[in-house]
């Protein structure tokens, strides 16, 4: 889009005008040549690629001009900072989101032309920053955005992995992992903080010792690293604030080991490297599956370990040894359980460091700690085995112990009332260290149990995922302490997933209501509601869809090399691929639309609605059965993309390597997408809110943040099918005797029969759903099958009626305004965090 257009979308002309005022930075087109010469050794941008660099190492300065800015208000201040402690930070790529955030995209589009490049090619040399598998690391980017932009005082602290979310390759329509290498060509958008680093260590032995009267517990670790800082700028929008992401990069004590490097032995020389490097080597690529492996609990404590440190280290320069104004001054959120060990890592630093006594440091401790669970899949729910926790972090071990003994002891007070076996059997099922119930032989540590216990609130991602946090998983403890208990609904950043992704959409909207200040109050939105049925108004949404689509068209026609069916409807499911997502249960449709369509007649044909049905995302390495429904998708793909009769009618596409930035090109184009998780497994999801911001459709279950999209959208507007969460315990024990529908049954022998070939390959798969014997479709996809054909064939009568579904689509976005992560943040910041917004001058 030229950058006249996308002037609607900026703040304000003065503030615009102000910016560039103050601002002491070069003219960009001779910045951009200049970077490309001094920091490159180029002449001249002969690539987008040298383009993209040029211009991000020119943005980058402007950027660090305003966190300096940022820093030293906040130092002046020294307002209460929110420490958001995350495993991942699904962050994308950065130019985009920056020069818009910044209200620096018409200086630099105006650059770029001159040097004879445009925008939008030149941030498609971007790799993404793919430190996140999927909602979880997503949510956390989203979040660091609204903190900026709401002027929060507020970092993100994580870990630099060197290599991020695999990347996903079809061979032969399986899917291979390859390794995602992404900081080769540098990385403009960090900064490296020489000198800013901590040692972590573990392993090791713990000795009590006399330090004049008082008994003192000293640890000494067999092993030691370095966690070097490295900082990245998250800029606001609208606004001078520009906030921090802190990731850690595990560096060796000893550089090099030249003794043994000149006796000969180079592979021990270099082995303390490769031993602490391989601590931020890898991020793990699980969804909701945690790998018992030993380097996660131990990237785990590295990243908490040198963030507490790093905060403490902050709050002492500024309060002295005054621990007990912490809590005003630091608050910590662990995203989801893999952050817990900061529970034990604060007792210690305040304990054995700081010499606090046991109870006062456990004051402070549970006062900064609040926690966020992510899901309700059992198998997520980490719990590490007391040996293992023992050998790697024998002080934790221990300190955990004491933890656990002073709560199973005040939690037997607080029972007094109940008959003394009744009350031993729910202190041993609260206990925080617990035999594992499929080997009796082996304790582990419960890390939710550990973060309820350690914090002051505890909250689920969606309403219904929070009761079912209450009344289900931590049900015990919800009795215990009712009012830690809270839910806080998921939102997502609507500058970069309406305004910035869609800036076509976000014109004809700024146009539309007068002025572009719903970015930041979506609330706004809802005015759209008053043209949902204006037919002009219909015409200019539809043609930005239309135009979205032709995109998508033309990315499908680069990555498989067809042309599909603009006139069709898009149909769309992108997400990690997971049985208890169901993208089994969509594929079974389209096997089932496909077969209709055969049996047609080509004058019935003519009145089918044509779909282009994308399924996108990544299986867990491990994860067989997922890597099978994928297979399915590409084999049924194969043959019904080649058929000629159905073709423009029907046509099913794998998006190979589904991440941030294929997000951004497929949700605008999107109209229907899928949601269609068994009830009550989906704690929230964030694509559908991205979905529902971009007018798209939803067809979906009765599940996480579905609900409450329904609710604002008018559930009318909605696809919902399907079972209720309170009906699954009942149907999973009669699942046996459930008895299949004929289609279903039809399928699933053409599955079995080699309709799509592989079909070995295919019978764990159908065994999974159909022979109680082997699988017992847990996600009880047999169960909603028929419901969601029935909701699949009201997809198509209202596609028919374009002004209704335009209408529909129309009233999708004026419903979003709630699922803005600013919302989200502002009930944290004022239920949790208690932080207050604290904004640098211009
Ligand atoms: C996801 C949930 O599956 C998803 O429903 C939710 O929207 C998202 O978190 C953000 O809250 N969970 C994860 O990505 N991973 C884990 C381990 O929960």
């Amino acid at each position: 889009i030229p950058a006249r257009s996308r002037g609607a979308l900026r703040v304000s002309a003065v503030a615009e005008a102000e910016r560039t005022a103050t601002s002491s930075s070069p003219a960009p087109t001779g910045d951009i040549t200049n970077k490309l010469k001094y920091l490159f050794g180029k002449e001249a941008a002969e690539t987008p690629k040298d383009a993209y660099h040029g211009t991000a190492w020119s943005v980058r300065e402007r950027l660090i001009d305003s966190f300096d800015k940022t820093h030293e208000h906040w130092k002046k201040e020294d307002p209460k900072f929110i420490y958001y402690l995350s495993a991942e930070f699904l962050m994308g790529r950065s130019l985009t989101n920056t020069v818009y955030n910044l209200g620096l995209e018409g200086e630099y589009a105006d650059a770029l032309r001159q040097l004879g490049y445009d925008m939008e090619k030149v941030a498609d040399a971007e790799r993404d920053a793919a430190l996140g598998n999927g909602g979880l690391g997503r949510l956390a980017a989203c979040f660091l955005d609204s903190i900026a932009t709401l002027d929060l005082p507020g970092w993100g602290y994580g870990i630099r992995y060197k290599y991020g979310m695999f990347k996903q390759v079809l061979k032969n329509g399986y899917q291979a992992e390859q390794p995602d290498i992404w900081l080769t060509s540098g990385n403009p958008w960090e900064i490296r903080r020489d000198g800013l680093r901590f040692e972590v260590g573990f392993g090791g032995r713990v000795e009590r010792k006399k330090d004049g009267n008082k008994e003192v517990t000293v640890w000494t670790p067999s092993e030691k690293v370095w966690a070097q800082a490295y900082d990245n700028p998250i800029p606001g929008f609208s606004t001078p604030t520009t906030s921090n992401l802190r990731l850690w990069d595990a560096q060796p004590i000893s550089e090099f080991d030249l003794g043994a490097f000149n006796a000969g032995d180079y592979d021990r020389a270099m082995l303390d490297r490769e031993r602490a490097e391989a601590i931020s080597a890898v991020l793990y690529p699980n969804d909701s599956t945690p790998e018992g492996k030993e380097l996660r609990l131990k990237q785990q404590y590295f990243f908490v370990c040198a963030s507490l440190q790093d905060v403490l280290s902050r709050f002492k320069a500024t309060h002295g040894t005054k621990f007990e104004l912490l809590p005003d001054k630091a608050c910590f959120q662990l995203n989801d359980t893999h952050p817990t060990i900061a529970v034990a890592e604060l007792m210690r630093l305040l304990v054995d460091v700081e010499g606090l006594d046991w109870d006062a440091a456990w004051t402070i401790t549970t006062k900064c700690l609040n926690y966020t669970n992510h899901t309700v899949m059992p198998e997520a729910l980490e719990k590490w085995p007391v040996k293992v926790m023992a050998k790697m972090l024998p002080r934790h071990m221990e300190i955990i112990e004491v933890i656990n003994e002073g709560w199973t002891k005040w939690l037997g007070g607080h029972l007094k009332e109940l008959k003394a076996e009744e009350r031993a059997k729910r202190i041993s099922a609260m206990s925080i260290i617990h035999e594992n119930p499929w080997n009796k032989e082996e304790m582990l540590v419960n890390m939710a149990y550990l973060a309820v216990v350690g914090s002051s609130a505890v909250n689920g991602v969606a309403a219904i995922h929070s009761n079912i946090v209450k009344d289900e998983i931590l049900n015990d403890f919800y009795q215990i302490f009712p009012s830690k208990f809270q839910n806080k609904t998921n939102g997502v950043t609507p500058r970069r997933w309406l305004a910035w992704c869609n800036p076509e959409l976000a014109s004809l909207i700024t146009e539309t209501l007068g002025s572009n200040e719903w970015i930041n109050d979506t609330e706004k939105l809802s005015a759209l509601r008053a043209h949902a049925s204006d037919p002009t108004f219909q015409k200019k949404w539809a043609a930005v869809k239309h135009a979205k689509k032709e995109k998508l068209a033309a990315l499908i026609k680069k990555i498989h090399g067809d042309s599909v069916n603009t006139n069709a409807l898009f149909d769309i499911q992108i997400k990690r691929i997971h049985e208890y997502k169901r993208q089994y249960l969509n594929v079974l449709s389209i096997i089932w639309r496909y077969k209709q369509l055969k049996k047609m007649t080509p004058e019935q044909r003519k009145k089918a609605v044509p779909r282009v049905c994308l399924i996108g995302g990544k299986a867990a390495s491990a994860y067989d059965m997922a890597k099978r429904i994928i297979r399915l998708v590409t084999a049924v793909g194969d043959v019904i993309n080649k058929d000629p009769e159905t073709k423009d009618l029907l046509s099913l596409y794998f998006l190979p390597d589904y991440n941030v930035t294929l997000a951004e090109t497929i949700i605008p184009a999107a109209e229907l997408s899928q949601h269609i998780s068994t009830a009550g497994t989906e704690a929230s999801g964030t694509s559908n809110m991205k979905f529902q911001m971009n007018g798209c459709l939803i067809i979906g279950t009765w599940d996480g943040a579905n609900i409450e999209i329904a609710e604002e959208t008018g559930v009318d507007n909605v696809f919902v099918f399907g079972v209720r969460a309170d009906e699954i315990n009942q149907l999973r024990k009669e699942r046996k005797n459930f008895k299949t529908d004929p289609r279903w049954d039809e399928i699933m022998k053409d599955i079995e029969g080699g309709m799509f070939g592989d079909k070995d390959y295919f019978k764990p798969l159908v065994d999974s759903v159909n022979n109680m014997k082997v699988g017992n479709d847990w996600f009880l996809v047999a169960n909603d099958f028929a419901a969601y054909l029935d909701a699949q064939e009201e997809v198509d009568k209202v596609y028919k009626d374009q002004s209704e579904w335009l209408r529909r689509s129309i009233m999708y976005t004026a419903g979003s305004g709630k699922f803005s992560s600013d919302r989200t943040i502002r009930e944290y910041a004022e239920d949790i965090w208690h932080v207050k917004p604290s904004r640098p001058a211009a």
